[in-house]
């Protein structure tokens, strides 16, 4: 029988203090020092909650993921699919979400086997994926995300049980320092910050767009920015992000010319899978959580 009990209260009605983590963060003895990752590399990753390499993919590589964004942007079908967020209040594509249900291009790339070895030797098990997006950021137009904790809108609106997934952002436009790269908090993913505010029924069409709920409070923030200060990881396209499904991160809005256009991947144990959402409310869509196909990925050949 699946252990539901709720460790992590969050959207509740009155405020509760932060919390440490129980969960570690690199989730095998054994596989800690097998796979790609050097011991450095875990390390750090165990104590920051992130780890970028510049340039892990030939920039190269990315013009058929960015070509594939232009035809994205000018198919009417796909902008009116429910897997598709569009900037508040404007007709420019913010988020597209399933991108691996959508094209195999993209699906091959959440198999590609040096970054699936890298997955599994942090989250120490098989794998498969909870989520998958675009965001495009626009030139412009490209409005922030505010600081949120994936893991506490995962947990409460997906019921994800513990804190063993993580996301894989990789770079599509080169992330500069004006526009709007992830930013991140060092060190925060080692404490669970509980969020007031009841979470209404289809809250992602709202949250998606612009969050309110599940958005920590300013004097939890203070005090882990205090303690880890902020960093932003930028690189040309084809550079990499992974970070802990409970770090804090977010991003400004994007005021310059250039795009800042991330794909993200997340990976969840597969001893990790869906309970019923904690929040009490219907599950949400598939596009959003993966809650039919828990098979183990392989790599691509
Ligand atoms: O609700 C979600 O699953 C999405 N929300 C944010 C702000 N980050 C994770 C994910 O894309
Ligand atoms: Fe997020």
């Amino acid at each position: 029988m699946k252990d539901t009990q709720d460790l992590f209260p969050t959207r509740l009605e009155r405020k509760l203090g932060m919390f440490e983590r129980i969960d570690p963060v690199v989730h095998s003895a054994e596989q800690r020092n097998s796979g790609p990752l050097s011991a450095e590399e875990v390390d750090e990753f165990e104590r920051k909650g992130f780890i970028s390499f510049d340039s892990f993919f030939d920039k190269a590589q990315m013009d058929d993921f960015i070509q594939d964004l232009r035809d994205y942007e000018n198919d009417a079908d796909l902008k009116l699919s429910e897997g598709t967020v569009l900037e508040p209040g404007r007709e420019e594509i913010r988020s597209i979400f399933g991108i691996h249900e959508i094209s195999e291009r993209f699906s091959r790339l959440t198999r590609d086997p040096r970054l699936l070895a890298m997955v599994q030797q942090l989250l120490g098990s098989d794998v498969y994926i909870h989520q998958s997006r675009i965001n495009y950021k626009p030139g412009f137009k490209g409005k922030g995300f505010e600081w949120h904790s994936d893991f506490e809108t995962w947990h409460s609106e997906d019921g994800m049980p513990r804190m063993r997934s993580l996301s894989c952002s990789i770079v599509l436009t080169d992330n500069g320092e004006f526009n709007g790269p992830l930013m991140l908090i060092p060190g925060s993913h080692n404490y669970f910050v509980p969020c007031v505010g009841r979470t209404p029924e289809n809250n992602y069409k709202e949250s998606l767009k612009s969050q309110y709920i599940g958005v920590p409070d300013e004097r939890s923030l203070r005090e882990l920015m205090a303690k880890g200060d902020i960093e932003a990881p930028k690189g040309p396209a084809g550079s990499l992000i992974i970070f802990e499904c409970n770090t804090l991160h977010g991003s400004n809005i994007n005021m310059s010319c250039w795009p800042r256009s991330n794909l993200f991947f997340v990976y969840n144990s597969v001893e990790n899978t869906l309970h019923d959402p904690y929040c009490g409310n219907k599950p949400r869509p598939e596009f959003l959580a993966n809650r039919t196909n828990w098979e183990p990925l392989e790599p691509a050949g």
